[in-house]
């Protein structure tokens, strides 16, 4: 990202990640268009702004024509991560969403039962982390809100049955689908959150309804002639138990958790601090307070460090479950 973005900018592009409707969008790109310095190194920036102004204009023309109205869906981020659950209409994405959460929703023997968004929380270990489910993916049925949520996303989940219907065949499709609207799924690596052009998503694959595939023949056609090792494949049946699938998906989301304490006082062990793995003791002081991190001289680590409440500087990598002291 370019730097000295004003604060003005900054609040428009949060605006546009927020809008729902395609004149809202509009109308924070065009606040973002205003606020932005017009300087080479925003050169980037401004065409892809134009670029998107142009495109929402001309959507908004024809939805104008065709006469149809269509509202949006925003989710808005909470807990420690996002994640949201894609894939063709009857895999089960609804009922993994309810095996995970408990959350109650509308699940039936036909295809596209869900319409509109399922959000809930899933209680992993001291953390909860948010779940996503959409209606169903399919070449006919992928409109702009599911797409502005899955590139909002953490990670993805691609829900597939290995029942007797042919979900597994659709995976490549759904990969293409995804890809045309600049989304990129990833079997590994980090992924992204640019406003504008392609961006990469972590995704896993879910082999639900594993109980119908008894002899897991139908597992090992996905894995080997459809996935081929580009994702990670997790056998589940959302009708069981899916409790093995939590520690997976907190590791997917590379993400780690880091306890706070005041010299002389016990750790805060609740609500850690919610941090990109690979983050420094610098970061994890930033997250507090922009001025705790520039004043800060060293810290004290128990978890990862040698010994317990060793001395390490800022550049020193934090693991999950550490446990900081900060000096000023
Ligand atoms: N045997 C079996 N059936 C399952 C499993 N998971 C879901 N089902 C059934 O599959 C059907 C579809 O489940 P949903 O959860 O509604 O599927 P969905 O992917 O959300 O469907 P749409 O919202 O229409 O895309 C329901 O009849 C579920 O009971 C599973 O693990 N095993
Ligand atoms: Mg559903």
């Amino acid at each position: 990202m370019p730097a000295n973005l004003t604060p003005q900018y900054l609040a428009a592009e949060e605006e546009y990640r927020r809008a729902r409707t395609i004149e809202e969008k509009i109308a924070a790109l065009r606040k973002m268009w205003a606020y932005l310095p017009k300087h080479k190194g925003t050169d980037k920036l401004q065409a892809d702004i134009k670029a998107k102004l142009s495109r929402l204009k001309k959507e908004l023309e024809q939805e104008k024509k065709s006469g149809k109205k269509r509202t949006g869906f925003y989710v808005r981020k909470e807990g420690a991560g996002q994640i949201v659950l894609v894939g063709p209409p009857n895999t089960g994405k609804s009922s993994l969403l309810k095996a995970l959460t408990g959350k109650d929703v509308s699940i039936a023997e036909y295809p596209f039962t869900t319409q509109v968004p399922d959000v809930a929380m899933m209680p992993y270990e001291d953390i909860q982390i948010q779940i996503v489910d959409l209606p169903p993916i399919t070449r006919e049925h992928f409109v702009y809100w599911q797409i502005d949520i899955i590139r909002g996303a953490d990670l993805i989940l691609m829900v597939f049955a290995l029942d007797d219907g042919d979900s597994v065949f659709m995976f490549d499709d759904l990969i293409g689908l995804l890809r045309e609207k600049n989304i990129i799924p990833i079997g590994e690596g980090e992924g992204g959150m640019e406003l504008f052009g392609p961006v990469k998503k972590k995704t896993i694959v879910i082999a639900n309804k594993k109980d119908l595939d008894e002899d897991g023949e139908i597992l090992g056609f996905l894995k080997e002639e459809i996935i081929k090792g580009r994702y990670p494949v997790i056998p589940v049946s959302s009708l069981e138990n899916t409790e093995h699938l939590k520690p997976l998906l907190f590791e997917s989301l590379d993400i780690i958790r880091v306890y706070t304490k005041e010299p002389g006082k016990p750790p805060s062990m609740e609500d850690p601090l919610i941090l990109k793995k690979g983050s420094t003791v610098k970061e994890a002081a930033a997250r507090i307070h922009k001025d705790f991190a520039e004043h800060l001289k060293f810290a004290k680590v128990w978890g990862s460090s040698k010994f317990p409440g060793q001395r390490v500087e800022q550049d020193y990598v934090l693991k999950d479950k550490d446990i900081v002291e900060f000096h000023i």
